[in-house]
C-alpha cells in the first residue's frame, strides 16, 4: 500500500537538492515569469513581469511548485457571481522558500520553505476570525483572485497566513496539501463521521477527490468514491478507496451508492463540478447523515424535498477550504506520510494543459507546475 511506505523515502528530498534550493534563491531578479491573463477565457500569457516587493507584514516566496485547481480554472473563465481582479496570474497552491520578508515580520526566516494558498489574509477582528472561522471573513484577500498569486516565480503573501512547511519536504508534492487538501481534511471533519462509518466522495478522482478519499482512510472511514473512467478507478483503488461507483457507466447512482453502502453513506463530500451529482447526493445520503458542498459548478443551486429532508433528518452544509489550524493539521498527515500526492508535473508554460484536461475531465490526481520551465 502506498500509504504504508516509510514518509521519509517519499515524501523527502535530499540535503543536496535543498541547498541547491537555497543558493538558487538568494538573488532576487527584478523580473520574472509568471501567467497572466487580461481577459475572461483569454490569453493565458507566459510572460516577464516585475517581482513584487512583500509590503510590511507580507513574505516574497520563490515559488518552486504550485498546484492548479479547479478554481483557477473557474477564475480564468469568469465562472462564477463574485470576479477576480483583472489582469490576474492565479494560482493558490504555491510552495516554495522565503527570500525577503517585511519590517513586521516575525514568524519566518530567510531559507524556510513557505506555503501560498487561497486565503491570503483576513482581518482577524471581525466576528469569525475571533472565532476561528478565517474563511469567512469579509475582507479576505485570495491570492490567485483579488491578489496575485502562485503562477509566477516570486509572490508575496501575508506571513501570519503563510503556512508553514518542514524543512526537507518534498515542494512539488506538498503543493496540492495547500488548498486541495486543507479543504477536503476541513470538509471531513464538517461531516462529522465516527470511524468506521461510510463516506462518499463524489469527483473521487480529480484534484480534490483523490486527497479526501486518503484523508478519509487515514481517519478511520470506509469510502465510496464516484467518478468516471477506468483510470480514475485505478488510482482511487490504489489509494485506498472501497467501493467506486462510475458515473460513466451507472445509470442509476443513487441507488448503485445506497447498495454499496448498505443504506446510504453517513456521510458525503462533493467536490465534482457537477450539480447533477450533488443533487444525487442529497437522496442517497443515508437518514441523519450529513452532506458535504464543496466543489462549486457555475450557477448551481441544491433542491432538497422537505418532508424527505425532515422524515430523513439530514444535514446540507457548505465547507471554505480551512483556517490555520486545519492548514498545520493537514500539512502534518502529508509530512507523517498518510496521504500521498498523485501529481503530474508540466513546465508553469504549460499550464493550459492542465486547463483543458480539467474541462475535459481527463485531470487524474493534481497537475502541478514547475515555475522554473
Ligand atoms: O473551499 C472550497 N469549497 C473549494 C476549495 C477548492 C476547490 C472548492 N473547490 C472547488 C473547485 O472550484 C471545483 O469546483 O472544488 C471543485 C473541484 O476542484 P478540483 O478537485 O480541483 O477539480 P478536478 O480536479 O477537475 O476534479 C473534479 C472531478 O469531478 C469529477 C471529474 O471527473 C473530476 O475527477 N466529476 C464531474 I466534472 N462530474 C461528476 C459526476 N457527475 C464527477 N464525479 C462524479 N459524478
Ligand atoms: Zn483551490
Amino acid at each position: 500500500m502506498l500509504r504504508l511506505l516509510n514518509p521519509r523515502s517519499t515524501q523527502t528530498v535530499s540535503r543536496a537538492t535543498r541547498l541547491v534550493i537555497r543558493l538558487s534563491s538568494t538573488a532576487i531578479p527584478t523580473t520574472q515569469k509568471a501567467v497572466v491573463f487580461y481577459e475572461h477565457g483569454g490569453e493565458l500569457k507566459y510572460t516577464d513581469i516585475p517581482v513584487p516587493k512583500p509590503k510590511p507584514n507580507e513574505i516574497l516566496v520563490n515559488i518552486k511548485y504550485s498546484g492548479v485547481c479547479h478554481t483557477d480554472l473557474h477564475a480564468w473563465k469568469g465562472d462564477w457571481a463574485i470576479k477576480p481582479k483583472l489582469p490576474l496570474v492565479g494560482g493558490h497552491e504555491g510552495a516554495g522558500v522565503v527570500v525577503a520578508k517585511g519590517a513586521n515580520v516575525t514568524n519566518f526566516e530567510i531559507g524556510d520553505y513557505a506555503g501560498v494558498k487561497w486565503l491570503g489574509k483576513t482581518c482577524m477582528e471581525c466576528e469569525f476570525c475571533q472565532k476561528g472561522f478565517e474563511p469567512n471573513c469579509e475582507t479576505p484577500t485570495l491570492s490567485g483572485y483579488t491578489h496575485d498569486g502562485t503562477f509566477q516565480q516570486y509572490a508575496t503573501a501575508d506571513a501570519i497566513h503563510a503556512a508553514h512547511i518542514p524543512p526537507g519536504t518534498d515542494l512539488a508534492k506538498v503543493a496540492p496539501i495547500l488548498c486541495a487538501g486543507i479543504t477536503v481534511y476541513k470538509a471531513l471533519k464538517t461531516a462529522a463521521l465516527i470511524p468506521g462509518q461510510w463516506v462518499a466522495i463524489s469527483g473521487a478522482g480529480g484534484g480534490l477527490g483523490s486527497l479526501a478519499v486518503q484523508y478519509a482512510v487515514a481517519m478511520g472511514y470506509r469510502v465510496v468514491g464516484i467518478d468516471g473512467g477506468n483510470e480514475k478507478e485505478a488510482l482511487f483503488r490504489s489509494l485506498g478507496g472501497e467501493t467506486f461507483v462510475d458515473f460513466h457507466k451507472n445509470k442509476d447512482i443513487v441507488s448503485a451508492v445506497r447498495e454499496a453502502t448498505g443504506g446510504g453513506p453517513h456521510g458525503v463530500v462533493n467536490v465534482s463540478v457537477s450539480t447533477n451529482a450533488i443533487l444525487q447526493s442529497v437522496e442517497y445520503v443515508r437518514p441523519t447523515g450529513t452532506v458535504v458542498l464543496v466543489g462549486l459548478p457555475p450557477d448551481a443551486t441544491v433542491k432538497s424535498d422537505v418532508l424527505t429532508h425532515v422524515l430523513k433528518s439530514i444535514n446540507i452544509k457548505g465547507s471554505y477550504v480551512g483556517n490555520r489550524a486545519d492548514t498545520k493539521e493537514a500539512i502534518e498527515f502529508f509530512t507523517r506520510g498518510l496521504v500521498q500526492s498523485p501529481i503530474k508535473i508540466i513546465g508553469l508554460s504549460q499550464l493550459e494543459e492542465a486547463y483543458k484536461a480539467m474541462e475535459e475531465g481527463t485531470s487524474i490526481g493534481r497537475y502541478v507546475v514547475d515555475t522554473s520551465r
